[in-house]
């Protein structure tokens, strides 16, 4: 007979959830690491681990908050700016014991505070403390939430193709039913509305029951910046649809065109005024592991209730409490991201220094990489407006699917693995996000080094233009 643990007898929802960000192609990267290949990881956005350094003034705070015993030692002025010592005094104060106590499981007031004075400042609408839960990063937040709306495998959630697998491997987990709807890559990954009433209408026609619906903006792994326009007709839709909106507004920092800036779901909701204002349900998520800071490692977050009734705020307060307490360093990383030094402060310059510097280049690694793309055979790539990653098409020639298909690959994952064996990329296959039946692309973050940024792209090319001089014959490419 089997085990509880053994696998035969597991939960089949954890069988079945798949998450492609540390799928085959990531295994096959370390395995070749371990065999002393040069690997550039490009599969995941996690910018430390690419070389980025971290801003200074944050981790003097929290330095100093995990050693507060320096706080008493004469020579502290000598080692940290009085800015970064008197932030790090005012979080101690707000814990109830340091950084090795639990705190309130929905976060640290003091810091929830100055979350919602963040939120009032970007939206010019006020919010409530009470509102806001902080979370071990906001994947945490995301899962608790669809666990509070998925009742059983009839409740559908409304999810981009592409999406970030996150969503599809959580509501696997949870036992609901995910309901696709494509975003439209010709009209640069924005959301066409036909499409999604058609998603709609055919999920209830099975007998689902759709609850929610997740919007990524900007987009990952698409790279798209939704246009006010967009968010205000999908808050329509969602207030005649009955749908929670799920904002996950995690790149709201990275942002490389100036047509569309960042602009919160939540802001656009309170500028449309009644009825909208007070029936659409919104939740909105925030990280510290994105923007400028790339804090991934710290885990902090954060998720904002608009529209939601007490009554459920302490539901999701009681769910929270299990876990007892998010990661304590991680909320302060939060406070400081909502609360970064301001003109004036002695740390300023160095801040803003540091901080335009990475989005400058981001900025600058976002053209590079699509230009790149661009520039190759069978590759078409929209503009990386914003977020971390490059989502090309890769047109793939009939021949290299067919190959791929006896090989018993998807013909993506077979592309990105010839690419890894040959140049050490490290990339997701296009399959682990969704995407149209028969097209193909895949997906890098445009994390690398900006001075290696071409050597990159060059042996990227190289690669391409060799597979596709190896594969393509008379027979056609795979196409939208
Ligand atoms: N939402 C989106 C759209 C993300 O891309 C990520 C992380 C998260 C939420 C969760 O991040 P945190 O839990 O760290 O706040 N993106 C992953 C990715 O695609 N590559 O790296 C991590």
């Amino acid at each position: 007979m089997a085990k509880p643990l053994d696998y035969e007898s597991l939960n089949e929802n954890v069988k079945k959830t798949a998450y492609a960000v540390r799928g085959e192609l990531y295994l096959r990267a370390s395995e070749l690491q371990k065999e002393g290949k040069k690997i550039i990881f490009t599969n995941v956005g996690n910018p430390h681990a690419l070389g980025q350094k971290p801003l200074t003034f944050p981790r003097q705070v929290v330095a100093l908050c995990q050693a507060p015993f320096l706080l008493d030692d004469p020579n502290v002025g000598l080692l940290f700016p009085a800015d970064a010592i008197a932030r790090a005094k005012h979080y101690l104060q707000l814990t109830s014991g340091g950084l090795g106590a639990y705190s309130d499981s929905r976060g640290i007031p003091g810091v929830r505070k100055e979350v919602a004075e963040f939120i009032e400042r970007r939206d010019g609408y006020p919010t409530d403390p009470e509102l806001i839960f902080l979370t071990d990063g906001a994947s945490k937040g995301v899962m608790q939430m669809l666990n509070a709306i998925i009742r059983n495998e009839n409740d559908g959630i409304l999810v981009p193709v592409p999406q970030y697998p996150l969503y599809s491997a959580a509501i696997t987990l949870y036992g609901g039913s995910l309901v696709p709807y494509y975003l439209e890559e010709e009209a640069n990954w924005s959301l066409d509305f036909n499409n999604i009433r058609q998603s709609i209408a055919s999920a209830r026609s099975k007998g689902i029951t759709v609850r929610a619906m997740v919007i990524i903006n900007p987009g990952n792994p698409t790279g798209q910046c939704l246009s006010e326009a967009n968010i205000r007709e999908l808050l329509r839709f969602c207030f005649l649809e009955n749908l929670v909106l799920l904002a996950d507004e995690v790149y709201q920092q990275n942002i490389y065109q100036d047509e569309r800036p960042f602009i919160s779901a939540r802001k656009i909701l309170f500028d449309m005024g009644p009825p909208l204002s007070k029936e659409v349900q919104l939740v909105s998520f925030h990280t510290v592991s994105k923007g400028y800071w790339g804090e991934c490692g710290q885990r902090g977050g954060y998720f904002e209730m608009t529209n939601l009734s007490p009554k459920t705020v302490d539901e999701i307060y009681k769910v929270a409490s299990i876990s007892l307490s998010p990661n304590v360093p991680g909320q302060i990383f939060m406070g400081l991201m909502v609360n970064p030094p301001k003109p004036g402060d002695i740390s300023y310059f160095k801040f803003e220094q540091e901080s335009k510097a990475i989005m400058e280049s981001l900025r600058k690694r976002a053209h590079i990489m699509t230009d790149g793309f661009n520039s190759c055979r069978n590759v078409v790539c929209n503009f990386t407006e914003g977020a971390m990653y490059s989502f090309p098409q890769i047109r793939l020639p009939a021949r290299a699917i067919e190959v791929a298909k006896s090989a018993g690959k998807a013909p993506d994952v077979f592309y990105c693995l010839k690419l890894l064996e040959a140049t050490g990329i490290s990339t997701v296959p296009g399959s682990g996000f969704g995407q149209k039946e028969g097209v193909f692309h895949l997906r890098t973050t445009i994390l690398p080094a900006e001075e290696d940024m071409p050597a990159i792209m060059e042996s990227f090319k190289k690669f391409n233009d060799a597979f596709m001089e190896e594969y393509e014959d008379y027979r056609g490419y795979s196409r939208m």
